[in-house]
């Protein structure tokens, strides 16, 4: 009896100091500094909604060519499994600056405001002697644009951004930009521009955070109409959900072997007619073909932006100690399941490419096959700064990984959330665990079934398991650790906002 108390006060006690560490987000910076590492120079590129096998390399879009993103994985490693914790812009650039689960750090959504005190890594590396630049997209507590803690440079704009002309807040002020400019080239020029002047006696962390590809998508004008014929080739669950007014784009690709339709969540039928899904999307002011085509253009802007920094680095002589990351903050879904956007647990939305070339640090055409997160970015660039991860970050570094070291413990199942949208109703409160072989997908706050897939079988997440009588075991394991992970976390308060508008989504547009 007493030692079970004991027992329960100490579980209490380890709690309240996993809550405390969490919780501290005005504790001064701590992270120590390991010996004997010499600080890299680092730039992290992040495009926006870039899914992850739309790269030349990947071979999944003939025609594709990202010539810059093939030399990364030839010259550098291919992170083949990256996921983000959550698949939407504000979360998950949360998530990489904080190395935290959305429900750790709060932003859970677009509109979630930034709570006082959080710590975004770049801080760090100020206190470790770097100088730090941010260029581009923020878009976290809504609207605001001005300076964040952790960058001596800043570059940014409102929202979400335009692709032409914007107003960018450099350090404070507004400067309006000259008429032809065009958002990616713009970002790489400012971030090239900085580095230009930087301090050489001090490493250098940039931060250049692409609005592309993010809808509605524009591309450079040297690159419209580029694919213009690219045929289209439909993902093979495209149509499984089609009714008898569904059009149809392309090739339709059927499935190949039998598909379990009965247990297609109604949320995902539903949304197929909807500003997310192929029949109905954006209200039905844009088609699915036009809006594929544009998203491959504006994706070669952002390609060669890569190109502009790597020849930078090689004109400047700095190729060979300054580390580069490309990666997407999110996923995007083109007409898988009958959807298009992200928000959703399936492949194409919560994976994202991440690329990692360094010389001398970084294997050259590693593939690296483990389960890395976004949440992991932090860590690992503070590892490359010769820092130790902070006690407050739910991520690990996975440098050792890019070395092509072995790694006996590396984790062998990830999480994922999404938090309804009043926006964007669509596409419930979402929850999934993933293994290297199964999906569990938690279907929150709605009258629907929730998923199993088998994603080695089933690569195409078509047929759900829920009820296959063989997989009862698994469905039971993954969907206690899903809320073992979220009660360990500190995720089982659901965070709800006031929602003061009228609804902007049909079928209900107008109505309170
Ligand atoms: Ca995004």
């Amino acid at each position: 009896m007493v030692k079970k108390a004991i027992t329960s006060i100490a579980g209490r006690m380890s709690f309240l100091l996993i809550f405390l560490a969490l919780g501290s987000c005005t504790k001064p910076l701590q992270a120590q500094q390991k010996a004997g590492n010499k600080p890299m120079n680092v730039i992290f590129i992040l495009s926006d909604d870039h899914r992850y096998d739309f790269m030349g390399f990947m071979n999944k879009v003939p025609g594709l060519q990202t010539p810059n993103m093939d030399r990364m994985a030839r010259e550098g490693a291919h992170l083949e499994n990256a996921f983000v914790t959550t698949a939407l812009c504000s979360p998950s650039r949360a998530s990489i600056l904080t190395g935290q689960y959305a429900h750790t750090h709060t932003i859970v959504d677009n509109n979630a405001p930034i709570p006082e005190g959080l710590t975004f890594f770049p801080q760090y590396l100020q206190k470790q002697g770097y100088q730090t630049g941010f260029f581009g997209k923020w878009h976290m507590g809504h609207e605001d644009d001005m300076p964040q803690p952790g960058f001596d440079q800043w570059v940014s704009f409102r929202g979400q951004g335009v692709y032409f002309n914007p107003v960018l807040n450099i350090n404070g002020k507004s400067v309006k930009q000259p008429e032809g400019t065009y958002v990616t080239d713009l970002l790489t020029d400012q971030t090239l521009d900085w580095l230009n002047k930087r301090d050489k006696n001090k490493p250098f962390f940039a931060y250049l955070s692409h609005k592309g590809v993010h809808a509605e998508f524009q591309p450079a004008p040297r690159h419209a109409g580029k694919y213009k014929d690219m045929p289209i080739v439909s993902p093979q669950s495209m149509y499984l959900t089609a009714t008898e007014e569904s059009p149809v784009f392309g090739k339709k690709q059927e499935p190949q072997g039998p598909v379990n339709t009965r247990d297609i969540p109604e949320w995902v039928r539903k949304q197929r007619n909807s500003w997310h899904g192929v029949d109905g999307m954006y209200d039905g002011d844009i088609k699915f073909d036009v809006f594929y085509r544009n998203y491959l253009e504006t994706l070669l802007s952002v390609d060669e932006s890569i190109g502009k920094v790597l020849a930078w680095l090689k004109k400047e002589g700095l190729d060979k100690n300054t580390i580069v990351f490309y990666m997407g903050d999110n996923g995007f879904i083109f007409g898988e399941h009958g959807l298009i956007d992200k928000r959703n647990a399936y492949e194409p939305s919560m994976r994202v490419p991440l690329l990692v070339r360094g010389p001398g640090v970084v294997n050259a055409g590693i593939k690296v096959p483990q389960m890395v997160m976004n949440i992991d970015i932090a860590p690992t660039i503070m590892d490359m700064a010769g820092m130790s991860t902070p006690e407050n970050m739910q991520g690990r570094t996975f440098l050792p990984l890019l070395k092509g070291e072995k790694v006996p413990s590396w984790r062998d199942r990830i999480f994922y959330e999404y938090y309804w949208e009043w926006a964007f109703p669509q596409t419930p409160t979402v929850f999934a665990i993933r293994t290297d072989q199964y999906k569990y997908i938690y279907n929150h706050g709605l009258w629907d079934i929730n998923e199993l897939y088998d994603i080695k079988a089933d690569p195409e997440e078509m047929n759900n398991l829920i009820r296959s009588p063989q997989h009862q075991q698994v469905a039971a394991q993954l969907k206690k650790e899903l809320w073992d992970w979220l009660e360990r976390t500190g995720g089982l308060q659901i965070p709800l906002k006031p929602v003061p508008h009228r609804r902007i989504d049909l079928p209900f547009k107008g109505t309170y």
